[in-house]
């Protein structure tokens, strides 16, 4: 039996698939009001592993986009709520922002439908009954092609972490999460390397740039889910940590703080250690804008690099 709203692992992660230690099943949206025909497709593409979530209305559907953001979506023509197209454009809008292919499935093919679904923005128009020998392969070829983009667009090519773009990104969706719902917040960590000019001209800039791949990598081993790194600019990175006060995130820096400056370099006959510094600010009063949080955030971080570095402030 089918429910509206099955029911994922720990959080319906943000973090993309592409990020270095979580591979995912990629997640799948069907928005559909065909019974017999969710059941059939949620069985089939489980069974290739790969995770379903299934709205039976236009507006479940929608809502459940923003929640999961999944990695494509398959979308009846008709649905029983859908009043005109308008809801139609907005989850192909939303799948557009979000570089998520929309496969428009329906068991009437003709030109006028097609036409009307290619004109809103929708990547694919299927007939049922679907053909799942043909489906699979061209299921894998639309999934890849959204992760080459989204590598491309929102992954810092050194480390691997995200990259500012991407982090404003994020950080827009929790400013809004945090203005709409009652009981949210997360904290904003910005993370500046210590004196890493002399790592350059010392050991050289291969070596910098080893060190910045290596605090990324301590970050991505420590971080939970949810937490995501980006490359703000050169040495400094921004943490965004969701469901996470001030003082729980400087817990966590303190760790990552402890284990990074315990990392020994080695260049030649050399070995040297790396510290960094951090500033935090929790959403505990209410923020208008991404930008005032990042500025409070580099502020503790100011502080942090004049109360003598390797330290964490809030
Ligand atoms: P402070 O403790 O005050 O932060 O001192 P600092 O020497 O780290 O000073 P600052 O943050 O201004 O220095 C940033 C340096 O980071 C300068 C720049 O050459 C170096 N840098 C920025 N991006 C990269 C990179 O991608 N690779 C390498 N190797 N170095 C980088
Ligand atoms: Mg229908
Ligand atoms: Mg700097
Ligand atoms: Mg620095």
């Amino acid at each position: 039996q089918i429910q509206e709203e099955i029911p994922l692992a720990p959080s319906p992660a943000k973090s993309p698939a592409f990020s270095k230690q979580e591979k995912k099943e990629p997640l799948l949206l069907i928005i559909d009001d065909d019974i017999e025909f969710i059941t059939y497709m949620k069985d089939f593409l489980e069974n290739n592993e790969f995770q379903v979530l299934v709205a039976l209305t236009g507006k479940k559907g929608l809502e459940l986009f923003y929640d999961v953001n999944p990695d494509l979506v398959l979308l009846d023509y008709v649905l029983p709520d859908i009043d005109g197209i308008s809801l139609l454009t907005q989850i192909v809008e939303k799948a557009r922002n979000e570089f998520t292919p929309v496969m428009m499935v329906s068991a009437h093919i003709s030109d006028e439908h097609r036409t009307l679904s290619f004109n809103l923005g929708v990547s694919d128009f299927i007939g049922k009954p679907i053909n799942t020998d043909i489906f699979l392969p061209f299921l894998h070829n639309r999934l890849s092609a959204r992760q080459q983009i989204l590598k491309r667009t929102l992954q810092d090519e050194l480390t691997g972490a995200f990259n500012r773009r991407f982090m404003e990104k994020e950080l827009l969706e929790q400013i809004e999460r945090f203005n709409k719902e009652e009981d949210y917040f997360f904290s904003l960590a910005m993370v500046d390397l210590d004196h890493f000019k002399s790592v350059n001209d010392t050991y050289g800039h291969h070596m910098g740039d080893q060190v910045l791949e290596t605090l990324v990598n301590v970050f991505e081993k420590q971080k939970d889910p949810e937490d995501s790194i980006s490359r703000y600019g050169g040495e400094e990175f921004t943490i965004i940590f969701p469901h996470t006060d001030g003082k729980d995130a400087i817990k966590k820096l303190q760790k990552w703080r402890e284990t990074f400056s315990h990392i020994s370099f080695t260049s030649g006959n050399a070995e040297f250690h790396v510290t960094f510094s951090s500033g935090v600010k929790e959403t505990s009063r209410n923020p208008r804008h991404g930008k005032e949080v990042l500025e409070q955030a580099d502020k503790a971080l100011y502080h942090a690099k004049h109360s003598g570095r390797n330290q964490t402030v809030l």
